[in-house]
């Protein structure tokens, strides 16, 4: 359901986004609007930069919000529930926005406590290499390292033992509809901003059981780099989820046994 959210959200950006590109065409300026995510520039992948601009940091400068400790920006009013485009023209412009001076978000760091692959810390540091290969495992890194294990299964019993039906599934369905984050729950528990800090503020114990204890309780395969913080963390604080150590795609693999993708479960 958040991902169906997710993606139409994004596509009414672009839609707003391509219609004021079009506008500031017709009247006669260069403009152009990059994606809000995806399509991104894949000839570049995976040594350099994909996207083409950093909306987070625009938007910052353009005072629509600031960074917060899940490092997605926060608006003052929406909160973390926003996703950003921008619109590029080359003309200047008569106003322009400013920085807010305060920071939206309440440092009550429920975003370190919901992310399943530690990928947040409370100091700030983000770890994106752990979110990439988890919540991107439908994505162009988590699909090559399929493909790979697709290519070095010996027979359909062989790749069924290292894939579920389950990821199969949904690899497919990430196929042939937009593709699904596997995670994001570090935005879907933020209270900050005006329109969403209400409950939280107001009782806390229940917020807690509500948004973020279902997320942490839930049973549901995390992905990880093998030997990786991720890998030590997942195991240790949600032993419930079962564990699967993957390459993420971003290297030539080294020949595995076919047990290298199979599930480990920490008892
Ligand atoms: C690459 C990317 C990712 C990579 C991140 C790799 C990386 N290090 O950038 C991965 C795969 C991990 C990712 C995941 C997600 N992403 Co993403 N992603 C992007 C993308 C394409 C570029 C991001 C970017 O600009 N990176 C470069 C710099 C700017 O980012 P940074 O490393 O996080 O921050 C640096 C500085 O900004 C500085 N900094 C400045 N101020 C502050 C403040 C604080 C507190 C901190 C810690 C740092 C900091 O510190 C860093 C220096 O190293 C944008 C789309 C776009 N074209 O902009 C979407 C985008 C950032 N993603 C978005 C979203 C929603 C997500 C997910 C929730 C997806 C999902 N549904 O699960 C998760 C959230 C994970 C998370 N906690 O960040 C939204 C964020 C919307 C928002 N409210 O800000 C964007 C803007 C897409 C959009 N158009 O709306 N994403
Ligand atoms: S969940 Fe809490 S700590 Fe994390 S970004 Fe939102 S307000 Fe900040």
């Amino acid at each position: 359901m958040a991902n169906q959210e997710f993606h139409q959200t994004d596509e009414q950006a672009n839609h707003a986004a391509r219609s004021v590109t079009q506008s500031l065409q017709d009247a006669g300026y260069r403009a152009l609007n990059p994606s809000v995510g995806f399509p991104q520039e894949m000839d570049r992948f995976p040594s350099e930069r994909i996207w083409v601009v950093a909306h987070k940091t625009v938007a910052v400068a353009a005072g629509l919000g600031v960074m917060g400790l899940h490092r997605n920006v926060i608006h003052p009013k929406f909160g973390s529930f926003v996703l950003l485009v921008t619109v590029l023209v080359d003309a200047e412009v008569s106003e322009y926005g400013q920085a807010l001076n305060y920071n939206p978000c309440i440092d009550c760091k429920l975003c370190v406590a919901a992310c399943p692959v530690g990928a947040i810390a409370k100091d700030g540091s983000f770890d994106a290499l752990a979110c990439t290969t988890h919540n991107y495992r439908e994505f162009m890194s988590g699909f090559t390292d399929w493909a790979q294990t697709v290519a070095d299964s010996e027979d359909a019993a062989d790749y069924r033992s290292r894939v579920s039906d389950s990821e199969s599934a949904s690899m497919w369905q990430s196929l042939s509809s937009p593709p699904g984050y596997k995670s994001g729950y570090c935005l879907a528990v933020c209270p900050a901003g005006e329109d969403v800090l209400g409950p939280y503020l107001d009782d806390r114990k229940s917020f807690m059981d509500t948004v973020l204890r279902p997320l942490q309780d839930k049973k549901e395969t995390l992905y990880v780099l093998p030997d990786s913080h991720a890998q030590e963390y997942a195991r240790r604080r949600f032993p419930h989820k079962p564990v699967k150590e993957v390459t993420g795609g971003w290297h030539p693999p080294a020949r595995r046994s076919a047990s290298t993708d199979r599930e480990t479960r920490t008892s």
